[in-house]
């Protein structure tokens, strides 16, 4: 029989492989999967336990959307299970407006912890799959807590991320660097057990995924590249199967494994928008340091999600990620079409990040 890996054992024998190694980091992703445990025993019981709907105050999260209860129970859920370990130095969510500090009874480590609770919250309620994105980024500023500089870092310098996926299963998907691993959690012995050892992007891409309803919204490279991807522009090649869940964490675990790409692109014509909807902080460096381990890319339209120097905590990117060669092609339809968006975005890209 083969042996059983628990995420644990892994997360150790990863940790061997760097003797200097203090052993933080490895409890660190310990104590998120076992978060991402309690979040999960939650989401299924949610309609149950009367958590299920809108949070009772109606209050907004800095988006302006209508958080959702369980939105709430997970954003408090990582930070109670992370803010007393000595691990972290800050702590930031896209629940909360600005980074939370460390309270002042707990000592002050190294990392800062990024993540987005829930995502996919629109799916709460109608048993939609859901997900945990997180990411950590090294401490780098000099004082004892931890700042906006250290939470402001490139997507390349991430030391992990991963995210877990509420589905049919639960899955905690991570890298720190050294591939991409994913995890079943066995519900009857509470442990994530290794399913996916060293995920590889696949090179047929069978899916693209976007939301098509905006296709209005969209520029004419965006356009012309959907044309492309269903076969009808360019050379003609076989049509790839469009699948959209509207839960990021799904849609880009699903193409993970089967191969595509997803796309949300920034928008011209809906005004403010030329960003689009994602949140680079909390969604799109993590997901774009998984696709690079896994042999994949991300890209904003113009470049590497990875090489974008953050302004904004809360900062919007565009985002097209998945089969590097499906993600370039679209790279170079907006390259050839949509020149005023670039320059747009560009300017919007290039802001200066303010550390005070
Ligand atoms: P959320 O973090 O508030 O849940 O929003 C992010 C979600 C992503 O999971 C998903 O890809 C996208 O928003 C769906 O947006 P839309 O409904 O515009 O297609
Ligand atoms: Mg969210």
């Amino acid at each position: 029989m083969a042996p059983l890996i628990t995420i644990e054992r892994h997360i150790l024998d990863q940790q061997r492989l760097y003797p200097q190694s203090t052993g933080a980091f490895s409890q660190m992703l310990y104590d998120i999967a076992l978060s991402a445990k309690i979040i999960a025993r939650e989401t299924t019981r949610a309609g149950l336990a009367g958590i299920l709907g809108a949070s009772d105050d109606q209050s907004m999260n800095v988006y302006g959307e209508q958080q959702q209860k369980l939105d709430i129970f997970a954003d408090q859920m990582i930070f109670k299970m992370n803010d007393h370990t000595g691990r972290l130095c800050a702590i930031a969510s896209e629940e909360s407006d600005t980074l939370v500090q460390i309270p002042p009874q707990f000592p002050v480590g190294k990392y800062v912890l990024l993540h987005d609770p829930l995502d996919g919250s629109s799916n709460i309620d109608v048993n939609v799959s859901i997900g945990t994105i997180f990411a950590i980024h090294r401490k780098i500023s000099k004082g004892e807590q931890g700042t906006l500089e250290d939470a402001l870092q490139p997507g390349r310098r991430l030391a992990a991320a991963g995210y877990v996926v509420y589905g049919s299963s639960t899955m905690m998907v991570y890298s720190a660097g050294n591939g991409v691993h994913g995890f079943t959690l066995d519900p009857s012995v509470g442990e994530f057990l290794l399913s996916h050892e060293n995920i590889r992007v696949p090179n047929r891409a069978k899916y693209y995924s976007a939301n098509q309803g905006y296709e209005k919204y969209w520029t004419r490279g965006v356009r012309r590249f959907t044309k492309w991807l269903q076969g009808i522009e360019g050379e003609g090649r076989e049509p790839l199967a469009h699948r959209y869940i509207g839960s990021l964490v799904a849609d880009f675990h699903r193409n993970l494994l089967r191969g595509g790409i997803f796309y949300y692109p920034g928008d011209m014509q809906k005004q403010g928008d030329v960003a689009g909807k994602m949140r680079l902080m909390f969604e799109a460096q993590a997901l774009a340091f998984l696709a690079d381990q896994a042999g994949g890319y991300a890209s904003d339209g113009i470049g590497n999600i990875l090489d974008i120097q953050p302004h904004d905590l809360h900062q919007r990117v565009p985002m097209f990620i998945g089969n590097r060669d499906l993600v370039v092609t679209a790279e170079t339809f907006i390259r050839d079409n949509d020149p005023e968006w670039v320059d747009a975005y560009t300017a919007f890209r290039e802001k200066k990040p303010k550390f005070d």
